[in-house]
């Protein structure tokens, strides 16, 4: 089976790949010739996975999925959430949205956060939605080299490293995505 996942984040492409078993070929956006910024102007994470896919399918023709991932932070109410990308600014950077956060958060005990993903899919003209989150804390100052985005400043439950301290394939086994794509791979294995 070959199925497109509507990504323009070339991390989030390489986990996935990673995750998913060799019978499902994950094509990129580039593969099908689309190499422009997919709107997402949802005002949640769920509506935003569902344009990207609606969107490609429109302009493109293909069945697709998509992940739209956000942190939410409680102190914080629930923020960036579905504005993690640009948390900082329209720029997307990393590490501006990591220091804003910490700033935000500093001399504040609560700590606590997760991350969540939707995962849309449309396939053969029916839409599905597969959701995965990971409970944590957002780390004092950032810890490690490896992910992307925020994985430098979370900490899952019951860890001591965040997630930029562990290999993909440690991250992939407790995080959001990973446990939003396995429920999309039994998904699509039971088809
Ligand atoms: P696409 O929409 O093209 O898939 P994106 O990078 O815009 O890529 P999102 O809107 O889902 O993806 O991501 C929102 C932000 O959250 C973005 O800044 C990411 O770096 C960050 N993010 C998403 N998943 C993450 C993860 O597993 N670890 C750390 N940060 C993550």
């Amino acid at each position: 089976m070959k199925i497109v996942f509507a990504t323009n984040n070339p991390n989030k492409l390489k986990e996935i790949k990673a995750l998913v078993p060799k019978h499902i070929e994950i094509v990129s956006l580039s593969e099908i010739g689309c190499n422009e910024d997919i709107p997402e102007t949802g005002e949640t994470l769920e509506a935003n996975a569902f344009q990207k896919v609606n969107y490609v399918k429109e302009h493109f023709g293909y069945d697709c999925f998509a992940d739209d991932s956000g942190l939410e932070i409680n102190a914080l109410n629930g923020n960036p959430g579905v504005y993690s990308a640009r948390y900082a600014g329209p720029e997307r950077n990393a590490d501006a949205n990591m220091a804003k956060i910490i700033t935000e958060l500093n001399g504040c005990e609560n700590r606590k956060a997760q991350f969540r993903t939707a995962i849309a899919l449309v396939l053969n003209g029916e839409e599905q939605l597969f959701e995965g989150k990971v409970e944590g804390e957002i780390s004092l100052i950032k810890l490690g080299e490896k992910g992307f985005g925020y994985d430098p400043i979370f900490v899952p439950e019951n860890e001591t490293r965040s997630f930029a301290q562990m290999t993909m394939q440690e991250k992939g086994e407790i995080s959001h995505r990973g446990k939003a794509v396995r429920r999309l791979i039994n998904y699509l294995s039971s088809l």
